[in-house]
């Protein structure tokens, strides 16, 4: 073949073939998730040119976010059990694949147990242990050196809230801060976080799958919880073929590697193997406005946070429900 005809040949191959992902069996069409999130060392971060990844104004990866730590080795889930075993996890027996998938609140022992159990019988299950400021201080112990700036606001909380009790509060009910355990494809449904916080998990042991998109594009995204991102029914939710080629990324974040996106990016999860996480929120020049009124709004108006009404017929004597975790 002339060398033209094999270049275009090459390129038209290169077009239709799917994009594999190694482990979870996943396959992409070529032309879906165009996002590029950069993968940036805490040195490279710390350059000039990188001010807007710095600032929080956009997604990256922090490839060595753990080197040299303890956490590698030490967080691990018998350590969890070890020191905040009598606290309340939320176990999501199911993953959180959608809306409906409600918590059960029990301890953070009986959670962990349940989640390795359920990934011995091949299910995909997720307990979180949302952490105060003395435990999150506890676990960032671990992951010294080089914690970056951008993931401490301890500052900005400080300032607000003057005793450890009321940071506690706003930590325990928004999830400020929380260990995340999963089994081997244990995932959490396409939304965003509520009250404009930026986030970070750093990946502390298995390998988790992303699908991180732009906000600009949330007219494709469809509700939080009616699209599963990595399998997405393009029938029943057209719209989302748009997301899929302009405004969502998938990254696999591996051990030792820290992913952050800013306020309002939405973002959807896969656990490829058993997974733990550290995840936390932070505020930055970019959305401390935002999260200073969303946390006054909740103040002034505490209300249960459910995303629908109640269904007719249901009683004001149901049970209440337990807060979504994020
Ligand atoms: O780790 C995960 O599976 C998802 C975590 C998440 O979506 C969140 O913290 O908002």
């Amino acid at each position: 073949m002339a060398p033209a005809l094999a270049a275009i040949a090459a390129l038209l191959s290169a077009i239709a073939a799917p994009t594999h992902v190694a482990g979870l069996e996943l396959e992409f069409p070529s032309d879906w998730f165009p996002v590029r999130i950069p993968r940036v060392t805490r040195e490279d971060l710390a350059l000039p040119g990188h001010e807007e990844l710095q600032r929080g104004g956009a997604p990256f990866i922090l490839t060595n976010a753990l080197q040299s730590s303890e956490a590698l080795t030490d967080l691990t889930a018998d350590w969890v059990k070890r020191k905040f075993g009598s606290r309340h996890a939320d176990l999501y027996e199911h993953g959180i694949r959608d809306t409906n998938d409600k918590p059960v609140i029990t301890s953070a022992s009986d959670a962990l147990e349940f989640v390795e159990n359920s990934g011995l019988a091949g299910n995909g299950s997720y307990a979180m242990v949302r952490l105060g400021a003395t435990q999150t201080a506890a676990v960032r112990a671990l992951m010294r050196p080089g914690y970056p700036a951008l993931f401490d606001s301890d500052w900005w909380l400080q300032s607000c809230l003057h005793s450890t009790a009321a940071r506690d509060n706003v930590f325990l009910a928004v999830a400020w801060s929380i260990l995340i355990v999963g089994s081997d494809s244990a995932g959490f449904h396409l939304h965003w976080d509520s009250i404009n916080t930026g986030t970070f998990q750093f990946q502390v042991a298995g390998t988790k799958h992303w699908v991180v998109c732009d906000p600009r594009g949330e007219e494709s995204f469809y509700d939080p919880g009616d699209i599963d991102a990595f399998a997405p029914d393009l029938k029943a939710y057209p719209a989302f073929r748009e997301a899929l080629t302009k405004h969502c990324a998938h990254v696999a974040v591996a051990p030792g590697e820290a992913l952050f996106y800013p306020s309002n990016w939405w973002h959807a999860t896969k656990s490829d193997g058993a997974t733990l996480g550290f995840v936390g929120r932070t505020v930055t020049r970019w959305n401390h406005k935002d999260v200073h009124q969303a946390l006054r709004k909740r103040c002034d108006n505490p209300a249960p946070r459910t995303s629908k009404p109640p269904p007719k017929g249901e009683s004001h004597l149901a049970k209440p429900r337990a807060p979504a975790a994020s």
